[in-house]
């Protein structure tokens, strides 16, 4: 009866200490225990690894506290909940990023101090979680972080990939790739949700059936799959909020083929069911283009059907009928990737759950919000019909009978223009037939945002004009952010504490606005000379890494630029190459005695290529022979190294970033979305050498042009000097750099020429020709800014004091209140 029941919770009650301490000795006692008891090795005797291993565990112990709390509070105040929905995540690693959000660092740092471990090798020992390609990725990463932290009732859902974004692996200069199989050594940070699975339906057919005196369709599935959940407990800083990140791994399910188990065919039975798993087993490592592949679209589908099941059994949990659907729930769809989910919304309401098209359709158009992360046409994706039409047939119906609702309407407003109409219709008609993504997303959701201010011009100009002059409302933007948890407190610890104490405040790690009030001290001597001593030893961290992992020695007073991010060629990582080539061109040709002048520089580059992008592969290439030659040349000495840093991940950045003197954000004009990596060299005082794209524009705004080294074509005038191709004169000393690569120079001589065909007069589609003379006066800028170091300080303290408006706190609180419609629920205690 109740009344046993009650005993026995009370009993349990009393047997748990309310909550785990955090101080010194609890947390040698839990470390040690799960040395003992969950790494299953003596506490006598244990190394570096299972150590982590241990402390790593004590910090879930933590974690799963502050979930469980936050679980129930959203539970119990049922608020509007936003989902957001995205096949990458790049989290990187989680140890330092969860203590210093739990606020206990300090003591985690001096409990192992006794035990005889050091919390920094400690937390070397961790692998990166690297669940996504890039810039969208790391996004989503910091977004989460962000939604915690502010308190917001919110829920990432993603797939957990066995395998994540390859490692690159550098031999004879030439990018190998190697399969990151992450979870070899297992993962604390995820909770395996055993009993948390779902059935995901693929192929088959559809049938109608009578219901209610009518029809209706009835999809009849070919195969399932199992969707089991492993919750990745996500803690916000400053709050006890402690949110879910839900990632889906398939396994076979027990209601697939029955058939060969009666035919006795056990083998091949289990066979069949152990390729269930491939759905999840790896991430598409292309972040241009992904068009077309089933095992893609099986992975969307995947997640998206398992993400709403669970949404809508959360919903149903407390409510009895779907009315307030639309208050409840938010759908956010990070990029195309995701679109899916609009039709399998549309799908159960309407055919499980019985509701009319037309109230369903009501909800669509409510609760959907789409973020594109790019203005290149290749990177929206396109599904085949056949392919649709095999995989998820009743999805494809309701596309259609979405598609015809919407031409229907669209003919009212527009008339019969029938270029028009087929531009925006969602179903591409052509040699292969298809179903435009961007266009379902754009349909289907009320807002349409871009990640700057200038990709959201290009959308409505550009990418989306007929849309945008259809639905202008429906179009917004919101600047791109990182959170400065991870890319100041956790990456750069020094620069965290200079930054507290000229504040008189650690509270600028919530309220990021605060670091304007550096700005005054910008001139102080002291905070000079306290900035200058950080950078140097963040420096020299990064040199012995650099000389660690090639062997190249490199002198801390050189000035360290930083090009990381992926290799592409509207990057355009060549022309950074080109420009150190021109840089070494003119140290050997210069009288000796001018060589005194010289201001010394480190480049770093890293960044991977797609597997099969063969132009960024010969970049790589290029790099690593011009590195080869410069290096070697005793000529030049300490006057000029290059550096290509292998496996550019999450953790390589916290290292360089915190390193980087002078960053560069180089891409043509009008080609990158927004770009983050900027905002995060911007928070650690490099400085930006960048052409006008993407943030940079509101960069500018906020620091000023003049504290920054700007140069090139600007976006309006990138499209006539594209169209007048070989008539702009292109720079000698660039047509001489590019001939040193033709002749052979640095070798592979026939490898590097259709790189070199890439940029010649009237080829040279990313304008390095043209934008070459421009870059060259700006690093020149750079360099006589570097010798009065004294400014350079002064401007490095201004981009820090600048960089407030780039945490992604502003760009939340943003989607949250002006495209989600959420509020924070905030965690009592
Ligand atoms: O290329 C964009 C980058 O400019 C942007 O900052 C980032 C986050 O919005 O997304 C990148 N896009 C992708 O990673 C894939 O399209």
């Amino acid at each position: 009866g109740g009344g046993e029941a009650r005993v026995r919770v009370e009993r349990m009650f009393g047997l748990m200490d309310r909550f785990l301490t955090s101080d010194l000795i609890s947390l040698q006692k839990d470390i040690l225990d799960h040395v003992e008891y969950t790494v299953a090795r003596s506490r006598f005797s244990f190394d570096d690894f299972e150590a982590y291993q241990a402390l790593a565990h004590s910090v879930r112990d933590r974690l799963i506290e502050r979930w469980h709390d936050t679980q129930i509070h959203f539970k119990r105040k049922d608020p509007k909940r936003i989902y957001f929905l995205s096949l990458e995540f790049l989290m990187g690693r989680s140890l330092s990023n969860s203590v210093i959000n739990l606020g206990i660092r300090d003591q985690y740092g001096d409990a192992l101090n006794e035990l005889g471990f050091e919390f920094e090798v400690l937390a070397e020992q961790e692998g990166d979680a690297a669940l996504g390609n890039g810039g969208l990725a790391r996004l989503s990463a910091c977004q989460m972080d962000s939604l915690a932290t502010l308190d917001y009732p919110a829920w990432g859902y993603g797939l957990r990939y066995q395998y994540g974004l390859f490692r690159q692996v550098i031999l004879d200069g030439y990018q190998h790739e190697q399969p990151d199989y992450w979870l070899n050594f297992g993962n604390p940070w995820e909770i395996e949700r055993v009993h948390v699975t779902y059935p995901v339906k693929f192929y088959g057919t559809v049938e109608d059936e009578n219901f209610n005196g009518g029809k209706r369709k009835v999809w009849v599935p070919g195969e399932t799959v199992e969707a089991v959940a492993y919750d990745n407990p996500i803690p916000g800083y400053g709050t006890r909020n402690t949110i879910t990140l839900r990632l889906w791994a398939a396994k076979p399910s027990d209601q697939m083929d029955m058939e060969s188990y009666n035919t006795g065919d056990y083998i091949n039975a289990v066979v069949n069911r152990q390729r269930a798993e491939t759905i999840s087993s790896v991430l598409y490592p292309d972040d241009r283009s992904y068009q077309g592949k089933e095992l893609r679209l099986k992975q969307q589908y995947f997640f998206v059907s398992a993400s709403l099941q669970d949404i809508i059994r959360r919903f149903k949990d407390s409510h009895s009928n779907f009315d307030d659907f639309p208050e409840k729930v938010a759908l956010q769809l990070n990029d195309t990737h995701p679109s899916l989910a609009i039709a399998e919304v549309m799908r159960v309401l309407v055919d499980e759950e019985h509701l009319d098209w037309n109230k369903a359709w009501d909800f669509v158009c409510k609760i959907f919000t789409f973020t594109t992360h790019t203005v290149l046409p290749e990177g929206l994706e396109k599904v085949p019909v056949d392919l649709l039409e095999s995989l998820l047939p009743r999805h494809l119906q309701i596309i259609y009978d979405i598609n015809f609702d919407y031409i229907e309407e669209l003919k009212k407003r527009i008339g019969l223009d029938y270029d028009r109409l087929s531009r925006m219709s969602i179903v591409e008609d052509g040699a292969v037939k298809s179903i435009r993504m961007a266009n379902l997303a754009i349909v289907c959701s009320h807002t349409v945002n871009g990640v700057s201010r200038v990709h959201s011009k290009l959308l409505k100009t550009r990418v989306f004009k007929d849309f945008y002059e259809l639905w202008p409302h429906k179009f917004h933007y919101k600047t791109n952010g990182v959170t400065q948890r991870r890319w100041i407190v956790v990456s750069n610890p020094s620069l965290s504490a200079l930054i507290s104490k000229w504040l008189g405040t650690e509270a600028w790690i919530r309220d990021v606005d605060l670091l304007a009030g550096l700005q005054e001290h910008a001139a102080n001597a002291d905070l000079h000379e306290e900035w200058k001593t950080v950078r140097k030893v963040n420096k020299m961290r990064l040199a012995e890494y650099i000389e660690a992992m090639s062997g190249i020695k490199v002198s801390v007073n050189a000035m360290f630029d930083v090009q990381i991010k992926r290799i592409h060629e509207y990057k355009r990582q060549l022309l950074n190459i080109l420009g150190i080539i021109h840089r070494y061109d003119c140290i050997k040709n210069m009288e000796k005695s001018d060589r005194r002048k010289v201001v010394p520089r480190v480049c770093i580059i890293g960044g991977k290529a797609a597997p099969g992008y063969e132009v960024a592969k010969k970049i790589i290439k290029l790099c690593h022979a011009v590195a080869e030659k410069v290096n070697n040349d005793p000529d030049v000495g300490d006057l000029l190294k290059l550096v290509f840093i292998p496996d550019y991940n999450v953790s390589v950045a916290e290292l360089v970033i915190p390193g980087a003197d002078l960053s560069q954000h180089i891409s043509t004009a009008g080609n990158e979305a927004s770009g983050t990596g900027s905002m995060k060299l911007l928070m650690n005082g490099s400085l930006l050498l960048a052409t006008e794209d993407g943030s940079t524009v509101e960069i500018i705004e906020e620091i000023g042009a003049d504290n920054m080294f700007l140069f090139g074509a600007k976006m309006h005038e990138v499209p006539a000097l594209r169209e007048k191709g070989s008539a702009f004169k292109v720079p000698l000393q660039f047509a001489r750099v590019v001939r040193m690569v033709r002749d052979g120079y640095f070798g592979f001589q026939d490898y590097f020429e259709s790189l070199c065909d890439k940029v010649e007069v009237g080829n040279d589609f990313y304008l390095l020709g043209y934008d070459f003379q421009s870059y060259l006066e700006a690093q020149a800028a750079a360099d006589k800014t570097f010798v009065d170091q004294e400014k350079w300080t002064r401007m490095s303290i201004l981009s820090t004091a600048g960089s407030g408006r780039f945490s992604s706190d502003r760009t939340i609180e943003e989607y949250a209140e002006k495209t989600w419609g959420i509020e924070p629920c905030r965690c009592p205690f």
